[in-house]
């Protein structure tokens, strides 16, 4: 039977949690977790912690990444390798084939139908256990439990594991909910509260290595050579909005990462809002954005109809049949003072980045 319950105050209610958590474990044979499509550190951390609990509650969980090897980052691809050596990490193709007479389906640091890669409508009972905010495209007939005032996804596992007393085996697994908490909080300067310190104090008990965990985040040198040489060409216009545009090595494609990290980067500056357009394939531009919250990006992401987020993250992509000067130009008429206030009826689209 499924269930449809939104609890937003999760301090209040992890034992509610807990209880509807054991009593799925309990009531179906095969159990899935799932996160969202390109996993980071907090959807694979949280993906781990699960899977401790559920093996405390003597279930072998089946953990579904669909991502390639090749297509993740060097430490990504360092913890997803790590986790197949430990627990049984399979792709979408293989459900059907792995199925039990009833099937839970466990979802972490998602709550959109369309960033998970199965139908949730395919597993007897459904679970999602998330910090963003909801909207229409959320998992429906689920048990839900979102409170989007915790900082990650690991920090809601790390309270769980902790309540269900499972143990963290080998220990050091431990870190990648560390990295969970480390990279959703950006080190501990957003969101992080006092239950975020104790989560990150409990997992180094446990044996979380904060050296291991700063090595997961160190940049890559020649990735990094990229991002610089995107910042080495910003401009920065009134009201001190800095804007880069890939002008040069049109072949270079950067990943949606990239321009994010590199219009993160600018903010480190007096930079109210970035804007980053870069080629991403063959086909299509896109626009990162990234405000301190003076300018809702969100709102300007939106003007360009296939974009969105919110006030402090959003984006667009951009089909490449316009070319990158008119997306340019597009972005400074919308970044003209009294432009954006006059579009107040725009309404902005989230978009989980
Ligand atoms: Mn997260």
């Amino acid at each position: 039977m499924k269930g449809e319950l939104i609890l937003n105050n999760m301090e209040t209610n992890y034992m509610n949690l807990k209880d509807t958590l054991t009593r799925l474990l309990n009531s179906n044979d095969t159990v899935f977790i799932i996160s969202h499509d390109r996993p980071d550190f907090d959807a694979l951390g949280a993906s781990i912690g699960m899977a401790f609990i559920c093996e405390k509650m003597k279930k072998k969980p089946y953990i579904i990444i669909n991502e390639e090897f090749r297509n993740m980052d060097k430490s990504t691809s360092t913890v997803v390798a790590d986790m197949k050596n430990r627990f049984n990490v399979i792709r979408t193709e293989e459900v059907e084939r792995l199925k039990g007479k009833d099937n839970l389906l466990i979802v972490l640091d998602t709550n959109k139908e369309y960033m998970i890669n199965v139908n949730s409508n395919d597993f007897d009972d459904v679970i999602v256990i998330d910090h963003h905010d909801t909207d229409e495209k959320t998992i429906k007939n689920a048990y839900k439990f979102i409170d989007t005032n915790i900082s990650s996804a690991c920090e809601i596992v790390e309270g769980l594991v902790n309540r269900f007393h499972a143990k963290y085996d080998p220990k050091d697994f431990a870190s990648y909910l560390l990295a969970g908490i480390k990279l959703d909080t950006k080190n501990y300067d957003k969101n992080a509260t006092s239950k975020t310190h104790g989560a990150a104090s409990r997992l180094i008990e446990a044996g979380a290595n904060q050296t291991y965990v700063n090595e997961l985040f160190a940049e890559d040198f020649t990735e990094d050579r990229k991002i610089q040489r995107l910042i080495e060409s910003t401009k920065i216009h009134s009201f001190n909005i800095g804007v880069i545009c890939q002008n040069t090595n049109l072949d270079v494609f950067y990943t949606r990462e990239d321009l994010a990290k590199a219009a993160d980067y600018l903010l480190k500056y007096n930079i109210n809002a970035s804007f980053v357009i870069g080629k991403i394939d063959e086909n299509n531009y896109y626009i990162s954005a990234r405000s301190k919250g003076l300018i809702n990006v969100g709102n300007i992401m939106s003007m360009f109809g296939t974009g969105g987020g919110n006030l402090y993250s959003a984006a667009a992509k951009i089909p490449s049949n316009i070319s990158l000067e008119e997306i340019e130009a597009t972005l400074m008429n919308y970044l003209t003072p009294g432009y954006v206030n006059e579009d107040k009826n725009i309404k902005v689209r989230k978009l989980e980045l």
